[in-house]
Order: C-alpha cells, then structure tokens, then sequence
C-alpha cells in the first residue's frame, strides 16, 4: 500500500459478520402502509428527488467509481495525526444556562459558554439564531445577539464591528463611488454565456436591466465554480435551459437597488445566494426549516418575484437566470430575499465559498444533522461537499471523522480538513463497506453523510449508520428521478433516520453572519479549498479543471 500518511493503526477486517445491514438483496422492499402511517414516509419508494425538495442534478463526477467493491483485502488506515483533537466528552449538547439558553445581548469574557469552548465551537443547533439587522452608517452587519461567542475565541457580542482582523478589500470601495452614476440605467458588461450544453461558454457583452422592486443590482467581484454549474451545463434536457448565464458561488456589491429594497444600500457587500429567506413566512419564520414558502426553491430560468429574465444579448435575445443567482457576469440581478449582506472585511476569494459549497457542507453536519461534540461522522465522498461536510463536523467537536473513498489522494488532501481516518471501498475485499464501519465503531456511525450524489450511495450511509439513533444524511444530488429503497423492516425495527439537506439547512440572513464570524475568528479554515484563482475570462479553465477533478474551488476574479 503506497500512502502517503503515517499509520498507527493498520488492521485487516476480520471475517467476522457486523450486524449492520448492507446486502443489496435486503434492499428493494416496499415501505408498508403501516410503515408509511406510522413514520410519515413517502410511498414505497423514496424520491431522491422529494428528500432534497427539488429535482436536481449535482454530481462529484470525480467520484464515479466510489464504492465499487472489490476483492482484495479490506484495510482501513487511521490517520496518526489527525487535525482536530476533540476529545470525547460526557457533556450533554445543551446550551449552556449562563448565555446560550436564551438569546444573548451582553456576553462579556467572564461569562463563557462552558459546554462548547474548546471543542465545539458552533452553537448547538436548538440556539435561536435572529436574523442581521443591519446599520447604514457604518455599513456593517451588527448583530442583535450573539450566537458567535461560543468557541474558544473571547465572546463578542457586538457582531464584527471594531473587531476586524483581516484587511477590508479596498478596491470594492474604490468603485462604489462611481457605481450610483448607472442607477436606473441598462448595464453593458461582460458575461460568459452558456449557448449550448457542454460547450465552451461564449464570453460575450450582455445587457443587464435595473432591479424591478425587491430586487438588487450587483457588481460580481469573485466567483467561483460549484459542481452544480457544471451539471446544468452538461445538461441537455429540462430544467436545462439555453442560452443561459450560469454561476452561483459569488461575492459582490450592491450597484442599485429595486423599489422597496430598505435591507441593503449602494455599496454594501453582499453575498448572493440560491435559497431564498424572506423571513416572513411560515418557514422562513420556523426555525426548524430553512425553505422559503414565499419563493419555493425552483431550477428556473427566471428571477422569482416577477417571473422574467433582467439579461439580453447585444441582439436583444433575453438570457436565462441559473439559480437565482447568475454570477459569471460582471453584473447580476437578485432578488432581496436571495442576498445576505456581508462585512467587506472578508477576503472575497473566501467570502464567495459560503455562497454555496462551504455552507452547504459544513450547514449539513451543523443545522441539518446536528453532530454533537464526540459524535462519529462518516462522509461518504471527499469531493469538495465532502470535506466542508468534514470541517462542519469538526468545528461541532466530532472526535472521529471517517472519509469513504475510492481515490487515495483524496485521503491527503482530507486529513487537512480533519478527517481523521479513511476507507477505501475497493480494499475492503467482499465485505460491503458499511460492514466494514459497523466493525470500526462497534455498531454504527452517528452520522453518514452522501456527498457524491448516488442513491445507492444513500443506501450504504443508512447501512453504516448505528441503530436507534443513525442519521444518514443526503448531500449530493442524483439525477432526476432517482429513487430510494429500503428495506421495510430494517427501517422500522433500526429505528435510523434518512434525512435530505439542501443549502446544509442554512438559512442564509441568520446562519451565513455565524460562519463568517468563524471565518474571521479563524476557527473555520477554508484557506484548503481554494486550489486555483483566476481571471473570469480564463472560466473555461476552470470548468475543465473541476470536470477533470483537479480542483476543489476554482475562484475567478472579475477585475484582475
Ligand atoms: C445544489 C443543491 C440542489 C439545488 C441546486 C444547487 N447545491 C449546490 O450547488
Ligand atoms: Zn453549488
């Protein structure tokens, strides 16, 4: 075995049986009526689809072959030094009485949040966290409470205002001055247009129309590539759509704004991001959700308040949006309930990753599955959703986190990102995978996440989970149309959970403020997952760096 990392522990799996389910001929049974009553669940088969509220194509191409299975030996390798030290610990996930029990307005530094210095430095996921209000004289979010305390930092209350460590980006200020001159006015800018599936994107002059009301102009500085840009590229039939400005992974600033837009102003920084949080409605208002009934989460080709596109070409041929967000153009429009303003402190290369990726990985093991301190995380996949899935379940004080794999580099680039032992499927002999985990955790994992995008993949997380209180979590997207079997029984007598998570159950206006402030504390790393920056007009670069899987994130800049 050639790897590339020191091993304390090397063992064989031993033929002995684990109890964990995993054979494909258990898998197939239909959910029972009575099943479907007690539980709530869908009809027999599961729609990969419903779990994820929408009908979506991401795939982690680079991942294709995971968990083939293979004769050899299985061998399972744990990482010597592993990135983060949690140690287990007896506390219960509670919040603390002295500030997380209720919305804090005046922590000072004699009044810690005890249960989670140290080892989680993410709130539990039952702490209310309110929305951002934000002030207009010093443009700036200033938090109402202060849910951002909780790590090993000293608690702030006051948001980030006067605590900036890293340099504001200046030449986003630099422009703002000159930006209301276009106010009301049609933009002439440059975009890569997507004309045709998987061809080369056409950098080409497009027009972009002022906001209608509750909409936002905003001038792109840094983009990145998501694999669910790709995916819609490729993509020949419905909901694809052509000629198209694709990107979703984006910072900016506000150039204008629509009528009735009072949350941000010119020049504000913003994060655009695909999941709408109106905060008026039922959802938005529950914190048990983060999908906006208001504007439900559609793949549409549209703006979501006025149903029309805000781009043409220079022959007047309208653009379609991708994802409410359309960022590889130099100009964007974006609905109020699509953006989150930002501090302008933070570097864009990394403010850009919580558009989608980073948030979506890391909300997963933190809002949607909730992993508490010394839990044991399983994530199938190491493409990038897999390693900020990893760092997730590391800032919430998971001490063992155990990367599925096919591709041994991965594993490399994955002790980075605190995984801290690996399988690979291929070495695992006849032995089913989620055997192979049931036998490294004495039953099960607490939490197993799909990152790569295969319902069988789904199944296997279900599988390595342990019984009565597993949680296998959805992250990657399948094609449409993909179903889920389980057995009926293993269902009903495991007593496990299977559990979607789109955006990682963010909702952007409470949630992207808390990460960022981790980001600024330095307690979140996404330093690991910016393998290239480039310029926007090199994109077609970038596409084929991640359709190849050589890059995590590829970030474009717009004006370097
Ligand atoms: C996807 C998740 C499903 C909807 C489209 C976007 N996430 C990230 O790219
Ligand atoms: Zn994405």
């Amino acid at each position: 075995m050639l790897l590339p990392f020191r091993r304390t522990h090397l063992f064989r799996t031993l033929a002995h049986t684990a109890a964990l389910p995993s054979s494909p001929a258990a898998i197939g049974a239909a959910i029972s009526p009575s099943h479907q009553r007690r539980y709530h669940a869908p009809p027999p088969s599961i729609s990969t689809a419903s779990l994820h509220h929408a009908s979506l194509l991401l795939r982690e191409h680079h991942h294709a072959p995971l968990l083939r299975r293979h004769t050899t030996t299985s061998i399972i390798l744990r990482s010597a030094a592993p990135q983060a030290t949690h140690p287990p610990s007896p506390l219960p996930h509670r919040p603390c009485p002295h500030c997380c029990s209720s919305p804090c307005r005046q922590l000072t530094s004699s009044r810690i949040c005890r249960p989670f210095t140290k080892s989680s430095v993410l709130p539990p996921r039952e702490t209310i966290i309110p929305r951002v209000t934000t002030s207009h004289e010093t443009k700036l979010p200033v938090y109402t409470t202060a849910p951002l305390s909780m790590g090993s930092s000293p608690p702030q209350c006051q948001g980030v205002k006067g605590r900036r460590t890293m340099a504001t980006y200046q030449p986003l200020e630099d422009k703002v001055a000159g930006e209301s001159q276009t106010r009301g006015k049609p933009i002439r800018c440059r975009a890569a247009v997507s004309r045709k599936a998987g061809e080369p994107l056409v950098m080409e002059e497009v027009m972009v129309a002022p906001p209608m009301a509750g909409e936002v102009r905003i001038r792109i500085i840094c983009t990145s590539l998501c694999h669910s840009d790709l995916t819609y590229w490729k993509l020949k039939e419905p909901p694809a759509c052509f000629p198209r400005i694709l990107g979703h992974e984006a910072v900016g600033v506000v150039e204008s704004v629509g009528e009735n837009v009072t949350e941000v102003a010119e020049g504000d920084t913003v994060l655009p991001i695909f999941i709408p949080d109106c905060g008026e409605c039922i959802d938005c208002r529950s914190e048990k959700s983060n999908l906006c009934s208001k504007f439900p989460f559609e793949i549409s080709p549209w703006l979501p308040r006025h149903k029309s596109s805000r781009f043409t070409d220079l022959k007047g041929e309208v653009l379609y949006h991708f994802l409410n967000v359309s960022s590889f153009s130099e100009y964007t429009v974006v609905d109020i309930d699509n953006i989150t303003k930002i501090s302008p402190a933070i570097p864009p290369n990394k403010a850009c990753l919580f558009s989608c990726g980073v948030s979506t990985g890391v909300g997963a093991a933190w809002r949607t599955a909730n992993v508490e301190k010394g839990s044991t995380v399983v994530i199938f996949g190491l493409g990038a959703i897999g390693l900020a899935v990893a760092e997730g379940a590391r800032l919430c004080g998971a001490s063992r986190i155990i990367g599925v794999d096919t591709n041994l580099e991965k594993f490399d680039v994955a002790k980075k990102f605190g995984v801290t032992e690996f399988v690979n499927p291929r070495n695992c002999g006849d032995k089913p995978v989620s055997q192979v985990i049931g036998e490294m955790t004495d039953g099960g994992a607490d939490y197993c996440f799909e990152c790569v995008g295969f319902a069988s993949l789904v199944q296997d997380a279900f599988a390595s989970c342990r019984k009565g209180w597993g949680k296998a979590i959805m992250v990657g997207v399948d094609k449409p149309g993909a179903m889920l079997n389980f057995s009926s029984v293993e269902m009903l007598h495991y007593g496990k959970s299977v559990m979607g998570s789109i955006y990682g159950g963010l909702k952007p206006k409470s949630h992207i403020p808390v990460l960022l402030q981790r980001l600024v504390d330095k307690e979140l790393n996404v330093d690991n997952f910016i393998t290239h920056e480039m310029k926007f007009e090199d994109i077609n670069k970038a596409f084929d760096l991640l359709a190849k899987g050589k890059s995590i994130r590829c970030v474009m800049w717009m004006d370097k």
